[in-house]
């Protein structure tokens, strides 16, 4: 994804260009407004061209009722359409933030914050930011021996070798990769957890009673380009419904927040939009488990989104009446993202 914030129209040329879109873009969305209305059909003309899914980051009014006009469709939940898996093709591999390195499988959690009468289930954890997850040490740093894979001869020279605790070091934030935390190009996150935060660690069998549900949906990358891509998964829906929010004065929370891992990507909801029955906690896609750079063990899908708010690798979903902080909203694009 290009940085937006470089599309500042720098001289009379390109802000008419920059007029004359805008114009367009507005034309649009009052197509597609009445469309929503009207409901019929409604996806297929918000479907528009890649021009105007190129939208620069400078056109704000466009961005308002585009938030707007995206609440109201999450509202009435209209569909995106759905194609037959033949049509489906393996994704590209596009953003790697908060996955540079491999997870160790079995280290992964799913924290949850802000859970209904959190302390009483079996899986609650009174601090979960204290959860350690573990990273492939990379191959060449294996050779130099650890935990398994120790080489008496080696073990021998780290002992009479102080100055190799270097290596120890960097082992140690390999190990845990939560030091330093969100320290990619957008910066830490302002809604990262607490250390001491309770809530739940949970696992992928703890999803099972969960139905499963199948996809095949388009995928958009902002930057242009889009896929059609069988997923399959787990409605968040269903997911919201078996681990309900605590209600904040009574009601539910507004929002959600979702988080890689080591906090290096982040995302932030509407509540209501992941009630949108298309919004999936995907564990496969194209017939196979999730691979890492695809975000396993579990990932987002929301057809109505961008590419940017299907966030990969979920180490934390957290339930807030704070609007969360979003990775790409912080770089300055839109932070509902609709289509
Ligand atoms: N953890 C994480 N999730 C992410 C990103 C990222 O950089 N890190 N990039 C986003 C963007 S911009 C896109 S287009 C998709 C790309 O998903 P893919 O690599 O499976 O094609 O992931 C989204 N989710
Ligand atoms: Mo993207």
């Amino acid at each position: 994804m290009s940085n937006s914030a470089a599309n500042k129209p720098t001289n009379d040329a390109d802000r008419e260009v920059l007029a004359a879109s805008r114009q367009r873009t507005r034309r649009s969305f009052l197509v597609t407004a009445a469309a929503a209305a009207a409901a019929y059909g409604a996806y297929h003309l918000l479907d528009t061209g890649p021009e105007e899914e190129m939208q620069p980051v400078v056109l704000e009014d466009a961005y308002q009722t585009n938030a707007a006009l995206s609440r109201t469709l999450f509202q009435n939940h209209v569909l995106a359409p759905t194609y037959p898996v033949s049509r489906a093709e393996t994704l590209r591999i596009n953003g790697i933030y908060g996955l540079k390195k491999d997870l160790v499988p079995e280290s992964w959690r799913l924290q949850l914050v802000g859970m209904r009468n959190a302390a009483s289930h079996p899986r609650f954890a009174p601090d979960v930011t204290a959860w350690e997850y573990r990273y492939q040490t990379p191959p060449a740093n294996e050779d130099k021996g650890h935990d398994t894979k120790v080489d008496p001869k080696n073990d021998t020279a780290t002992k009479m070798a102080p100055e190799s605790n270097v290596g120890k070091a960097q082992q140690d934030e390999n190990h845990t990769g939560r030091k330093p935390r969100g320290t990619e190009e957008a910066g830490q996150s302002d809604s990262t957890l607490a250390p001491k935060t309770p809530g739940l660690l949970l696992t992928l069998n703890d999803l099972k009673p969960l139905p499963r549900q199948e996809l095949v949906t388009q995928f958009k990358c902002i930057e242009g380009w889009s896929q059609i891509v069988h997923w399959a998964g787990v409605r968040v829906r269903d997911f919201l419904d078996l681990y309900p929010p605590e209600p904040i004065d009574g009601k539910d929370p507004r929002f959600v927040y979702m988080e890689t891992p080591d906090g290096d990507y982040y995302t932030g909801y509407d509540l209501n939009a992941l009630r949108h029955p298309q919004a999936l906690l995907v564990t496969e896609m194209m017939g196979a488990p999730l691979t890492q750079p695809h975000g396993a063990p579990l990932r987002l899908h929301m057809p109505t989104k961008y590419g940017y708010k299907q966030i990969k690798r979920i180490g934390l979903i957290a339930y807030t009446n704070d609007k969360p902080d979003d990775y790409w909203t912080k770089l300055g694009y839109d932070w509902y993202a609709g289509l």
